[in-house]
């Protein structure tokens, strides 16, 4: 059998069903995450609670637990699954109330779901690179916000999709943003730049862990909004997530980026970070 949370119980997944009147169905009116498991331990689960927190917070649902009671609920769920290498999705709705755009009453309990799914390290793909698409970054002013309305990610992601590609790089006017579900960074003279965390992000944590590495590493980082003339002038470009870890970008349309081949940089960070994986989780 396998589980799900609902509400703050383990439930039989196949019983965990919510209202068709529930916030997040017909609004898209809550927020997400998703921690990668390896080994069966979840990797920096302390930071995707706190962005968790702060999503939730930043759109006024009131969290309904402390973070440790999720995350011990959550471990409870990795262990019932016999999930060693995958995922935790979660999700907390507004709740279940008559449709209004307004916000119902504080009576109305906000609803929160979480389930496992098994995922494999991208291996092949980490080894060789992936193409990706330019697109219009046409989303809304909070992009800092993880929330379950992601219609502009989905029209871009679909648009890459369909020119073959894996992700899509955003750019509002001149500047790149973000892909439509990760970050972007290029390397250009040993410096590595990406977006500032600020509202037209989301603040990964991926992002975040490799501008740790860079650091105590002594790689040069700038955290600045960069240029579609950057990018195309960049000597390597690789994006970031938690399912991509890092993930060298060897194409961008029709334009292939460092001869086609993931970049030395993007190459030693594939390297950190795993190491970083293993000094949490455990070897690969
Ligand atoms: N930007 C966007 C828009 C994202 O959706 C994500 C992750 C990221 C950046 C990278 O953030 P993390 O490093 O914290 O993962 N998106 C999640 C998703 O929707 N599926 O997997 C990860």
């Amino acid at each position: 059998m396998t589980f799900a949370i609902l509400n703050g119980k383990l439930i039989n997944r196949s019983e965990a069903k919510v209202d068709i009147e529930d916030r997040g169905y017909q609004f898209g009116d809550g927020v997400y995450e998703v921690i990668r498991v390896y080994n069966g331990k979840m990797f920096t689960a302390k930071e995707h609670l706190e962005r968790f927190v702060k999503s939730s917070d930043s759109i006024g649902i009131s969290f309904p637990s402390t973070q440790e009671q999720l995350k011990s609920l959550l471990e409870k769920l990795i262990h019932k699954n016999k999930l060693q290498l995958g995922i935790i999705y979660m999700q907390l709705t507004r709740g279940v109330a008559p449709r209004n755009h307004a916000f119902p009453s504080e009576e109305v309990m906000p609803a929160l779901t979480a389930y496992t799914k098994e995922i494999a390290r991208p291996v092949e793909n980490m080894k060789n690179g992936v193409k990706t698409i330019l697109t219009e970054d046409i989303r809304w002013l909070r992009c800092d916000i993880k929330s379950l309305n992601l219609l502009g990610n989905l029209l871009a992601k679909q648009k890459a999709t369909e020119e073959g590609g894996y992700e899509a790089i955003q750019h509002r006017a001149e500047n790149i943003t973000e892909g439509s579900s990760s970050n972007i960074f290029i390397v250009k003279n040993g410096v590595v730049i990406t977006h500032e965390s600020d509202n037209l992000i989301l603040k990964g944590i991926t992002k975040d862990v490799i501008l740790k590495v860079c650091f105590e590493n002594n790689i040069p980082v700038e955290e600045r909004a960069f240029t579609l003339e950057e990018l195309a002038g960049a000597d390597e470009v690789f994006l970031s997530s938690t399912v991509s870890e890092v993930m060298p970008i060897v194409q961008i349309g029709d334009k292939k980026v460092t001869e086609g081949l993931p970049g030395p940089i993007t190459r030693k960070l594939q390297e950190l970070f795993e190491q970083e994986i293993e000094n949490h989780c455990g070897n690969l």
